[in-house]
């Protein structure tokens, strides 16, 4: 018989063989999973569990909630605020940071996520997921939202997981990435990759190229170049896929190579993009590093970023590594030219 690892017997080997995750980061990993198991619960009843469509409200990026959005959302500060492992949240559908109440008990780690990403697929039946990164709170007493503004190299874990064809789970504790699959029967995530890899090339680009008007010169060079095929300067016929939930697109990317990007535009030139920093790009540009991938704003490594907001955006560029140094040079030949 072949043996299966569950999610909960991969995190206690973690602990004991690796030492890579503490007790109290390991419980957290736990509830953000059964979290999502719950959520997955919610996406598959769709119509029938009447959740679909939009609520009466707006987030505070000024974009109008689905049901889904705020279900998600409360499912994971329910499941994550009793335990003890957590001082605070932060979510893509909050204003403000959510402190532990005081009648539980406080503990070190920071936890941000963007519960449903990918909202505008949720009434379509196309894959959607939860994205998630974990910080340790700074040394002090209290809490703010000074707290959560740290670069996202200093992650102490991140992951997602998606809700598609099949609920897949991928999580990074800094020691490489792993993939775990429900089994709907077991009500458990079960091991299905280890120290996934993605390769350094590709033929495989994902751009929402509706925007290609606004976009600044490196990346329609970059893109013009991939469309050129066989007989442009790249020597290769490209492939594009846009499926528009950023965690399928990168779940694709992890899974056989590709590039991703949402770069900054000249539609509202004030915003560095539309993705957003701490609980999109870092969690993502941390599992895509991990997994031997690259992940670029275009002129840095996203992990060096330091955060000046919660809700900051962000241009974005991952997955590849070849590919995203070549997006990171073109934006670099682009200023040393003006
Ligand atoms: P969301 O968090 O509100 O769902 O927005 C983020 C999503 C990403 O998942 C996806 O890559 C992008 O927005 C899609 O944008 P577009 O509508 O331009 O295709
Ligand atoms: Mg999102």
């Amino acid at each position: 018989m072949t043996r299966k690892i569950s999610l909960t017997r991969y995190l206690v080997e973690e602990q004991r063989i690796d030492g890579a995750i503490p007790a109290d980061l390991r419980l957290l990993l736990e509830v953000v999973a059964r979290a999502c198991k719950g959520i997955s619960l919610a996406v598959n009843k769709g119509a029938l569990g009447g959740v679909m469509g939009s609520a009466e409200s707006e987030n505070v990026q000024g974009e109008i909630q689905k049901k889904l959005d705020i279900i998600a959302n409360e499912v994971l500060i329910e499941a994550n605020e009793w335990g003890g492992h957590l001082a605070a949240m932060a979510s893509e559908e909050m204003e403000g940071i959510y402190v532990v109440p005081h009648r539980y008990p406080q503990g070190e780690y920071l936890l941000l996520f963007d519960p449903l990403d990918g909202s505008s697929n949720i009434d379509v039946n196309v894959s959607i997921g939860t994205i998630f990164s974990v910080l340790r709170k700074p040394e002090g007493s209290g809490v703010s939202e000074q707290d959560f503004l740290q670069a996202g190299c200093k992650q102490v874990a991140a992951g997602y997981c998606v809700y598609g064809p099949q609920t897949t789970l991928v999580l990074t504790v800094g020691d490489g990435v792993s993939l775990f699959t429900l089994d709907r029967e077991q009500g458990s995530f079960v091991l299905t990759h280890e120290k996934m890899q993605i390769p350094a090339d590709t033929r495989e680009f994902a751009i929402n190229m509706s925007n290609m008007r606004h976009w600044d010169a490196p990346v329609k060079r970059y893109v013009d170049e991939c469309l050129a095929g066989r007989d442009g300067p790249r020597g290769k016929d490209f492939n594009m896929r846009w499926i528009a939930s950023m965690v399928a697109d990168v779940h694709r990317i992890l899974t056989r190579g590709g590039v991703f990007l949402y770069p900054w535009d000249k539609r509202e030139p004030e915003k560095a993009g539309k993705l957003r920093l701490m609980y999109e790009a870092n969690p993502m540009a941390w599992l895509i590093e991990q997994a031997g991938g690259a992940a670029s704003n275009g002129h840095q490594r996203i992990l060096e970023l330091q955060p000046t907001k919660l809700h900051e955006r962000v241009s974005v560029a991952l997955g590849s590594r070849n590919e995203v140094d070549r997006i990171t040079r073109y934006h670099h030949e682009a200023k040393a030219a003006s």
